[in-house]
This record gives structure tokens, C-alpha cells and sequence, in this order.
């Protein structure tokens, strides 16, 4: 097959994987294991779905946002149709008739909001279009106190870097940067509970039996305070603050700013937030003596040294220096011990460092290749001079959707594809990425 052939098969087999998760107004991740709408999926399979339909790609931001709560929180998941075989089912978060809280079922906690960045790239592409003009109205304040929220309800030191409460709202949720995070909690009064991961993905891939009782315990906690952001901030037992959301943010605060600008809103406090992000960001995440940026667990005061790819999500957010930048590049993501193909791995990015004691290059978010960390690698390389690389990147990320299929994540030793199938935000991503090959 020509390259021009094998991309046009994935074209074709990227929007059969969206049609195939299509609920009519959300997309759910995959068949089987993620029967519900999750916030980040929902942006990447937007991005996809507008490839085909830009109707289509608006409803799935519509239905997103529709859950937004009062206090501005985007949930993590969102429960259209209720309950599902999937664990936590919606009456477990307590999160129904809340005053703070939302119109639809959802859960408690956020995730990583790429969406604004998202938004923009669909309204780069669809600018002039009167529905696409309408909707960028429509979908802005909301977008806005959203973030607002984030840098106001979630700030505890006044820096406007939000803290997590939970690794699920990561994204990235038994990264070996929470683990000794999570050991250091003992959990107590856990509510019983089944695991539903391991029905449709093998155990070994999936995050530790100790891990999952930790992150349904803090989901106890966050419920006990009946999600209420100020009583988090003060008792809650898991308090993070994360490189990769941070930088998420802060390109999603600087894509929200131009397209305020596009339609003649008032930017002043988003102005503030980008201000304010790029003052404190490397005194909270850069750690010089090892050249890389490190998670920051508030609680107990100090840096989370594990290294794992969310060090290059500065690139992405344009947050590192020219210096910094060589050394992430130099001496971490060309580094075959770390994150370079070598003897014992074929394919970037993977997850976590194979340095790390911790990497394991199957279990989930432990070392296997995301094609969402990818993404955001690929779009940090190219937007800071390393072309080449991000082309290599781009070859590689293509060559394992083309020969695996459009999976959950892919072992870097030799590719192969594991976890869900069919997975619709690897489907909205590979759309894009196909866009970067052309
Ligand atoms: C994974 O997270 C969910 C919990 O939110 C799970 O494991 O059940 C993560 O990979 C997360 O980043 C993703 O949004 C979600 C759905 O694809 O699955």
C-alpha cells in the first residue's frame, strides 16, 4: 500500500470507530469499557467528528457543556443515558441535586480542558461559517467560568494553578507520579464496591487493586463535603498540582483569549490567568538539577519526583525557555534510558520514563504509548523549532494506528495495541494527526 492508501484506510476506519460509538448526542470512548461521555474523549472526538460533520462535532461540545455545574466545573463523566455496567455508576458520586452542582448525572471531579484549545482549532478551520460563528458565542462564557473556576475554586496558594483532587482528574490516572501520592493516604469507611475495568481489559494492564481502593475512597471523601470546593481545598486527603494540566490550561486560557478577541469579548481576566501562570509556573514545576518539570503534591509540601511525559507538556503550552526546552529534548525525550527508542523499546512516547522503577510497558498510564501524550508531545517538538522530530513522531504515531488499529494505548517495546478497541478520542486524533500528513 501506498502511504497515501494506508491513510485514506485510516481515514475510513478513524470515522467508522466514531459512527460506531455515536449515541446520537454524545460519543462514548469505547463500546464496551466507557459506555458513558468523558470530558477530554468528548474534545478530541469533536476534533474528529468536524473532519465529517460540523454539526455532529458541535452537539458532542453542546452535550459536554450541557452538565456544566453552577459553580462553573466541567465533570469528568457524564451520565446521559444513567447507569451503566460501568463503575462508579452515577447515584455512587452523590452528586444529584446539588445547588453548586449540574442539570445532568454526572461525576464530581474535572479533567484536563483541552476543549477551548479545541474549540479554536475546529473555528480555525470552520471561521465565517454562520453556525460555527454562533456556536463560538454560544460556547464561550461557558468555556470562560469554566477556567475561571479552575484558577479560583481549585487555587490554594494563590497562584491560580488549580489543584486536583483526585489522579482521575489527571487524566492519566495510575501515572506512577500519584502512586506514592496515593500510598502515603490510608484509606478508611471504604464503601464497598465491584470493579467493572477488568471485564473487557486484561488486569495486568489495568491500574493496582491498592490504587483502586484509594481512588474510590477519595471519591467517599470528595462526596462526605458534598463536593464542595473550599471544604476540598482544606481536608481533602489527595491535593496535587499538575504539570500536564497546568500547561493544558494555560494553551487552552491563550486559545480562549484569541477567541474572545474574535468576537469582542472582554479578555481582561483571562489576560490575568496566562499573566499570572507564566510568573509562577517554573518556580512551582521546574526542578534544575535533573532538567525536568515535576508534578507538586500540596499536602505534603513537596515535588513529586517521578518522571514521566507530562514533562513535555510545557512544550506544548509554550511555558519553556529556549534552555529549558534543549534540555527537556536533549537530555530526556532523546535519551534511549528514558524516552528514545532503544534495545528494548521501538515507539514513543511512552508514558512513563523507562527509567523509572515504576514503568511498567503495558499497564495503563505506567509506560504504554497514548496517542493523546503524543499528540501534545508532537505539537510542543513542532512548535519549538524541532521539526524533525515532530515529523518522526508524527510517522510513528501513524504507523501504530495503521498496523494495530484505533486502540486505548500501544506497548512501546513493539507496538502492539492493547486496552479498549475501537477507541473513539485515538479516532479524533488520528484524524487530526492525518491532517499534519498531508
Ligand atoms: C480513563 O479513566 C477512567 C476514569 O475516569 C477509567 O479508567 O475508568 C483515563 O484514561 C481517562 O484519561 C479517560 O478520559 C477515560 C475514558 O477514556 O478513561
Amino acid at each position: 500500500m501506498t502511504s497515501l492508501e494506508s491513510h485514506a484506510a485510516l481515514r475510513a476506519m478513524a470515522l467508522r470507530t466514531l459512527q460506531r460509538n455515536d449515541r446520537g448526542v454524545f460519543t462514548t470512548p469505547s463500546p464496551y469499557q466507557y459506555p458513558h461521555q468523558w470530558n477530554w474523549d468528548a474534545a478530541f472526538i469533536a476534533l474528529g467528528w468536524a473532519q465529517f460533520d460540523l454539526t455532529r462535532a458541535h452537539t458532542e461540545i453542546r452535550s459536554l457543556l450541557s452538565a456544566q455545574w453552577h459553580s462553573g466545573m466541567v465533570p469528568h463523566i457524564i451520565y446521559h443515558e444513567g447507569a451503566s455496567d460501568y463503575f462508579p455508576p452515577p447515584e455512587f458520586w452523590q452528586t444529584r441535586g446539588l445547588p453548586h452542582g449540574g442539570a445532568v448525572l454526572s461525576s464530581g471531579l474535572t479533567q484536563p480542558p483541552v476543549l477551548a484549545s479545541i474549540v479554536r482549532r475546529i473555528h480555525e478551520q470552520f471561521r465565517g461559517k454562520p453556525v460555527q460563528d454562533s456556536f463560538l458565542r454560544e460556547v464561550f462564557p461557558k468555556i470562560r467560568a469554566w477556567h475561571q473556576w479552575l484558577h479560583t475554586a481549585r487555587d490554594i496558594d494563590g497562584t491560580g494553578l488549580p489543584c486536583l483532587i483526585h489522579p482521575w482528574e489527571s487524566g492519566t490516572d495510575n501515572s506512577p507520579r500519584w502512586l506514592a501520592v496515593l500510598d502515603a493516604i490510608t484509606p478508611y469507611d471504604v464503601p464497598a464496591y465491584t470493579r467493572r475495568d477488568m471485564t473487557h481489559v486484561q488486569p495486568d494492564q489495568r491500574p493496582r487493586t491498592r490504587d483502586y481502593e484509594r481512588f474510590v475512597f477519595l471519591i467517599d471523601r470528595g462526596r462526605r463535603v458534598q463536593w464542595q470546593d473550599a471544604s476540598l481545598l482544606q481536608t481533602h486527603p489527595f491535593l496535587v498540582q499538575d504539570v500536564m494540566f497546568c500547561s493544558i490550561l494555560h494553551r487552552a486560557d491563550r486559545d480562549l483569549c484569541a477567541l474572545g478577541g474574535e468576537i469582542g469579548a472582554d479578555t481582561t481576566d483571562i489576560e490575568r490567568w496566562i499573566a499570572r501562570t507564566e510568573e509562577v509556573f517554573d518556580r512551582r514545576f521546574w526542578n534544575q538539577a535533573q532538567g525536568l518539570y515535576l508534578d507538586y503534591d500540596v499536602r505534603a509540601g513537596a515535588y513529586i519526583p517521578v518522571n514521566t511525559c507530562a514533562t513535555f507538556a510545557p512544550l506544548y503550552a509554550e511555558l519553556a525557555s529556549p534552555a529549558q526546552t534543549q534540555r527537556l529534548v536533549h537530555e530526556h525525550y532523546n535519551n534511549p534510558r528514558e524516552y528514545a527508542p532503544g534495545e528494548d523499546t521501538k515507539y514513543r512516547v511512552p508514558s512513563t520514563s523507562k527509567s523509572e522503577p515504576a514503568y511498567a510497558p503495558r499497564r495503563y498510564w505506567c509506560g504504554p504509548v497514548w496517542m493523546m501524550t503524543n499528540w501534545l508531545t508532537l505539537y510542543g517538538l513542532k512548535e519549538n523549532g524541532f521539526a524533525a522530530l515532530a515529523d518522526e513522531l508524527l510517522d510513528q504515531s501513524l504507523r501504530l494506528l495503521e498496523t494495530q488499529g484505533i486502540r486505548e494505548y500501544y506497548d512501546p517495546r513493539d507496538g502492539t495495541g492493547l486496552g479498549g478497541t475501537e477507541f473513539a478520542w485515538t479516532a479524533g486524533l488520528a484524524l487530526d494527526l492525518l491532517n499534519l500528513a498531508l
